[in-house]
């Protein structure tokens, strides 16, 4: 009995990390060259960390892995509150670009993922509401 119950208790927990995963906030883009999808850890997206993964594939759907993908995000200007601009670097592991990207308030937020390869950039633009 005790074996069936940790048995029930294991594939309750699998269950839970699978559909945690399926539960990413999931957007994607395209630019000239490239097709993109971001997802973010946290559904909704929350103050505070949230880690952003990027995937990044060429014309043919080939995972590109030789980018520089910098998110830049931020904040308009709202009353009382200035504009805010930040910028982080990613890391690529495997084929998926990743950061940390911390909202520090609640609202909408812009974020732009830049990807620079062959010695040109682009951008695409996305936008997230923080709870
Ligand atoms: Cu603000």
């Amino acid at each position: 009995m005790k074996k069936v119950i940790m048995l029930l208790a294991a594939i309750t927990l699998l269950t839970g990390l699978i559909f945690a995963h399926a539960r990413d906030y999931e957007m994607s883009g395209k630019t000239d060259d490239y097709s993109v999808v971001v997802k973010l850890d946290k559904n909704p997206p929350v103050r505070g960390t949230n880690r952003i993964t990027v995937e990044v594939k060429d014309a043919a759907g080939k995972a590109v892995t030789n980018a520089n993908v910098v998110i830049h995000y931020g904040m308009p200007p709202m009353p009382g509150m200035g504009a805010m601009n930040y910028r982080k670097t990613t890391e690529l592991k495997g084929e998926i670009y990743q950061a940390a990207l911390n909202f520090s308030m609640s609202g909408p937020w812009y974020v732009d993922v830049r990807i620079s390869r062959d010695g040109s950039t682009q951008t695409v633009k996305l936008n997230v509401d923080i709870r």
